[in-house]
């Protein structure tokens, strides 16, 4: 056994990890990640730093959040892109996404959550019951978000396990609302100053607004080549950038996804993609992806498509709209951020006409072929506002198909069945 894993056993039990369990789940991913990702072919060189990331998953990055912390620093999970890291960071907090996207534990959740409750909050909570998650034992604090009723309800029971702070979301976006929220954000900066210790200034919210915006921009670009055709990097290795940049270091992530992004012009420029040109290329929309929910995009990839843009939180709606920057006070930067979050187009939020904008428009700039509704089953928001989305992508003369699934592999095959004709029809 190598030094670094030894140290690192020592970690997970310093984090209070259930061992066993958790090397059952360490053991898992590999095996899913090669079959997903390493099968690929002419890769941009630069996902190197990625395979690096998920071999390291549980392993270097824990070890810097446990280092920070040791420096006196703070680790704060969340589960929704409307919780503004910016803040997080000013005050010298390090966010991380805690959304997860495998079956744990389930025995355990289901004496606690109805069966038929959506997998994202499943998973969440199993791997929490099940103590394999060393992101959720680094937390000094969980923020929580009263999106859908079924994360409303289980920070109920989450609050049970960890300390958790629930932000209020309104589910409208009228100037009512945004007051609500505008007063939520500085609820937060109070919480979070309790936490840390640290007092929020304007400089340090500045500061780390334009980092977090460098990182968003990063992503805009590796994003911005996929427009082309052929593309130039796969779906599931976009897909993959934006599910690490939930956690990752921010300064880090962002040379990273530049130097992929470098890469891409250039294929783009030489005219090399990862699919031939004339690949069925999808749109996906609906529910976030958590790692390591890579079904989907593996599907229609090995089907012979290549999914050129997401229009989900894992995906445009993390990255495509900034923070403007050009605040002059502590009040008016949190109001450009206030503002810039309750932008976001969730399906918890009624009307929720933006998301059905945002797909098209995207549909129209990736000039995908079809559509492709993604929906956990049992999550009402997005199985109803499918419907929506349907109607209006029918109308653009767009082919949709609608998937409602959950993460167990069952129903792979069907779903395989599925996907393949599908991309037929977009052939023709
Ligand atoms: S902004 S999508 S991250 S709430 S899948 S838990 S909605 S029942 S995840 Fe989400 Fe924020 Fe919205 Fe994005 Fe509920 Fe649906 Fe489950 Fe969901």
């Amino acid at each position: 056994m190598s030094d670094a894993l030894v140290d690192y056993r020592r970690m997970w039990t310093d984090l209070g990890l259930d061992l066993e369990a958790h090397d059952m789940l360490l053991a898992a991913i590999p095996q899913l990640y090669a079959d997903a990702y390493l099968s690929q072919r002419d890769r941009p060189e630069g996902m190197a730093y990625f395979d690096f990331v998920m071999s390291e998953i549980h392993g270097l990055r824990i070890k810097e959040l446990v280092d920070h912390k040791a420096a006196g620093g703070t680790v704060v999970g969340t589960f929704c892109v409307y919780v503004p890291e910016e803040i997080i960071r000013a005050l010298g907090g390090v966010s991380v996404g805690l959304c997860a996207g495998a079956e744990w534990a389930y025995d355990q959740v289901e004496q606690l959550l109805p069966r038929n409750t959506c997998a994202l909050i499943k998973s969440a909570m199993g791997f929490k019951l099940g103590k394999v998650c060393p992101y959720v034992e680094s937390a000094d604090l969980v923020i929580g978000e009263t999106t859908c009723d079924g994360k409303k309800k289980a920070w109920e029971l989450f609050g049970e396990m960890a300390p958790v702070y629930v932000m209020e979301l309104p589910q409208m976006k009228r100037p009512q609302d945004l007051a609500l929220w505008r007063g939520e954000l500085d609820r937060l900066v109070e919480k979070l100053e309790e936490v840390t210790g640290n007092r929020l200034t304007f400089e340090a919210l500045q500061t780390a607004t334009r980092e977090v915006n460098g990182k968003r921009r990063a992503l805009q670009r590796l994003n911005a080549a996929r427009t082309a055709s052929p593309a130039p990097i796969s779906g599931k290795d976009a897909l993959l950038a934006v599910q690490v940049a939930f956690y990752d270091d921010v300064p880090r992530f962002t040379e990273m996804v530049n130097r992929i992004a470098d890469e891409l012009e250039q294929r783009v420029a030489e005219g090399r993609g990862v699919a031939p040109s004339e690949a069925p290329r999808v749109l996906v929309t609906g529910t976030p992806m958590s790692i390591p929910n890579w079904k989907i995009h593996d599907l229609v990839e090995k089907a012979g498509g290549v999914v050129v843009a997401e229009e989900m939180c894992t995906g445009s709606r993390y990255y495509d709209k900034l923070v403007p920057e050009d605040a002059t006070s502590l009040g008016g930067l949190l109001d450009a951020m206030a503002a810039r979050y309750l932008d976001i187009n969730c399906a918890c939020f009624t009307p929720n006409a933006g998301r059905i904008e945002d797909v098209l428009r995207l549909a129209t700039e990736f000039e995908a072929a079809g559509v492709l509704h993604y929906a956990l089953q049992f999550c009402a928001p997005y199985q109803i506002e499918a419907t929506s989305v349907e109607r209006a992508t029918r109308d653009a003369g767009l082919p949709l198909l609608r998937i409602d699934t959950d993460y167990s592999p069952e129903d792979v095959a069907q779903l395989s069945t599925r996907i393949e004709a599908f991309l037929e029809i977009l052939r023709d």
